[in-house]
């Protein structure tokens, strides 16, 4: 995809994702081979950093009486409790040391509002505040996006159906991504990916 009008976007390869991580997906290290030489193959990478301030709202540890991966209702919806996770500035929150992308051209950092959530790279939970990717591909006249990363149900599944509603043309390389999958996630984000017309490829097509 060495055309100027597509991107990579890669989601979430940090530190706190992998295993031994404060919110470790399973398999997660799997794909850093694989993002890495897909990448080569891309003009236009764009990495994505989950980037949150202590005691951030998806944190279980900031609603004394939950556990991580219980459910509550917030103001702008229901809300996954999460570990402790991609605190900004540590070692945590860093990309992964393995990843190998030197020529991609922009990090996008969300989740950096104390009482919002943002899994997608484009709209913090509440739906409506922007974190600017959407005006920056417009930007760019990229019009193609393939999204790869961590996890395939949260930060990839609702950047993926974000990219889509806002008239780019998006592909998520399956294999090249790992789920958290709790309570169903997995399934609920796939059926939801669909519904948009994001579509789902094996790197091996690409
Ligand atoms: C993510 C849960 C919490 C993700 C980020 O990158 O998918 N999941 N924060
Ligand atoms: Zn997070």
């Amino acid at each position: 995809m060495t055309d100027s009008t597509s991107a990579l976007i890669v989601v979430d390869v940090q530190n706190d994702f992998l295993p031994g991580g404060a919110l470790a997906v399973t398999d997660g290290d799997a794909i850093v081979p694989l993002v890495n030489e897909l990448a080569k193959s891309f003009k236009n990478v764009i990495l994505t950093q989950d980037w949150h301030p202590a005691g951030h709202i998806s944190f279980a540890s900031a609603h004394p009486g939950h556990k991580p991966f219980d459910m509550i209702d917030l103001h702008y919806g229901p809300q996954v409790l999460w570990p402790d996770h991609c605190i900004q500035g540590t070692r945590g929150a860093e990309l992964a040391p393995g990843l190998d992308i030197p020529h991609a051209q922009l990090i996008i950092r969300k989740g950096y509002h104390a009482h919002a959530d943002s899994y997608s790279a484009f709209y913090e939970a509440d739906r409506q505040t922007p974190t600017g990717l959407s005006g920056y591909l417009a930007e760019r006249g990229i019009k193609r996006a393939f999204i790869v990363g961590l996890a395939t149900d949260f930060c990839v599944s609702w950047t993926a159906q974000d990219a889509r509603v806002h008239g780019i043309e998006t592909i998520v390389i399956e294999d090249a991504c790992r789920a958290i999958d709790t309570a169903g996630s997995l399934a609920a984000a796939l059926a939801a990916m669909d519904k948009v017309g994001v579509m789902r490829l094996t790197s091996g097509a690409i």
